[in-house]
């Protein structure tokens, strides 16, 4: 038998059974103002293969932000002006809009879910979000920026917004934007912003690239799940390196000691951990980088990594892990859940 015909008959064999090409539809949704700010951004940075939806009570917002779907919330409960702050009038619109929303997240795999704490459609509605992809059957992975300590009077909002999303999503994230003025106090402020935007966009960008593009050790989506299922209610973090080959101990100590995350991670019992490197990435080099962040976990954790060579990556490694069942450093709220005011349509009509 020749070459040729051995390709031919895998070729022939391809087309007797023809294998469904597996497609992961990955929404990242940005509620509120501060949520679709960072979604805007984060397409300009350019996260591939994601679907995008803007969702906001305020019409005027909403037209600003570049997006594949829009869903303006809230009907004539807020008549496209906003939720002014209040976060049962953003939980309310999000229920009003139950319908399109459930429609929207049809056949979604995962979910990002971006918001910022503390005004009325973020803090109320991002939660009825992140339910809703749960509800479909989505993995949701929710990042949530906590407010400045001047907005003195939504920091209590932001706490319970916060712990209403911990309750609908398989991971949270949370951004404290006060480490802005550590990080980059004397920017001006729109780059500030753009700065938790890139830490955003290059943890959304981990997760998007290590599913959807082809690897040397292959990560999936029943990776995923399985790591979740590790969750318990428990925490989860995203963490993202990179750096020069030459220093695979310094990728691990900034993949580690992200300044935006409080986290532990020494009780993680799952993880997953995938780096991408160019074609002179030596095992020696990979294995410094995986078998450095899984020593930060539990000693029986799960661990399943996966590893990509990219030409573009020559000289450098980039490494992505999802560990599960971390701690937060920060004193988290008992969950809660906005209750929807009764009334409110009525009182705002
Ligand atoms: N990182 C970041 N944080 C922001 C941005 N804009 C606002 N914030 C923060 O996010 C919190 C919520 O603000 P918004 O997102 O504007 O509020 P909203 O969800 O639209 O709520 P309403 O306007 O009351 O309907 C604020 O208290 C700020 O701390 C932004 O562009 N980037
Ligand atoms: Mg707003």
């Amino acid at each position: 038998m020749t070459i040729n015909s051995i390709i031919k008959d895998a070729e022939e064999f391809e087309k007797e059974y023809p294998m469904p090409k597996p497609e992961i539809n990955i929404k990242v949704v940005g509620v509120g103002g501060a949520g679709c700010n960072s979604l805007h951004h984060l397409q300009k940075l350019g996260v591939k293969n994601i679907d995008s939806i803007a969702i906001n009570t305020d019409y005027v917002h909403l037209k600003s932000i570049h997006a594949r779907k829009k869903i303006l919330l809230g009907g004539h409960l807020t008549r496209g002006n906003g939720a002014g702050g209040l976060p049962e009038i953003g939980a309310h619109a999000a229920e009003l809009s139950r319908r399109e929303l459930e429609t929207a997240f049809r056949g979604t795999h995962i979910a990002f879910v971006i918001a910022g704490m503390g005004g009325g459609t973020g803090t109320g509605a991002a939660p009825v979000v992140a339910e809703i992809a749960k509800e479909a059957g989505a993995i949701v992975i929710s990042v949530a920026t906590s407010p400045f300590r001047y907005e003195k009077g939504r920091i209590p909002t932001a706490k319970k917004g916060i712990a209403a999303m911990r309750r609908f999503s398989d991971c949270l994230i949370v951004l404290d934007n006060n480490k802005l003025l550590d990080i980059a106090p004397t920017l001006p402020l729109e780059h500030a912003f753009g700065v938790m935007d890139q830490v955003i966009a290059e943890m959304i960008s981990g997760v998007t690239d290590t599913l959807t593009l082809p690897s040397l050790i292959n990560i999936d989506y029943a990776d995923l799940r399985t790591i979740f299922s590790y969750a318990d209610g428990n925490m989860s973090t995203l963490l993202y390196g990179e750096g020069s080959e030459e220093e695979p101990e310094k990728i691990v100590e900034d993949a580690l000691n992200n300044p935006f995350l409080d986290v532990d991670y020494t009780g993680a019992r799952a993880a997953i951990i995938h780096i991408t490197g160019g074609t002179k990435l030596t095992l020696r080099n990979a294995n410094t980088v995986i078998e450095g962040i899984a020593s930060r976990f539990s000693d029986d954790a799960n661990i399943i990594f996966g590893a990509r060579i990219l030409p573009e990556c020559e000289g450098s490694i980039r490494v992505m892990a999802i560990a599960v069942g971390v701690r937060s450093l920060v004193p988290l709220e008992p969950e809660g859940i906005y209750e929807v005011m009764p009334g409110v349509v009525e009182l705002t009509r």
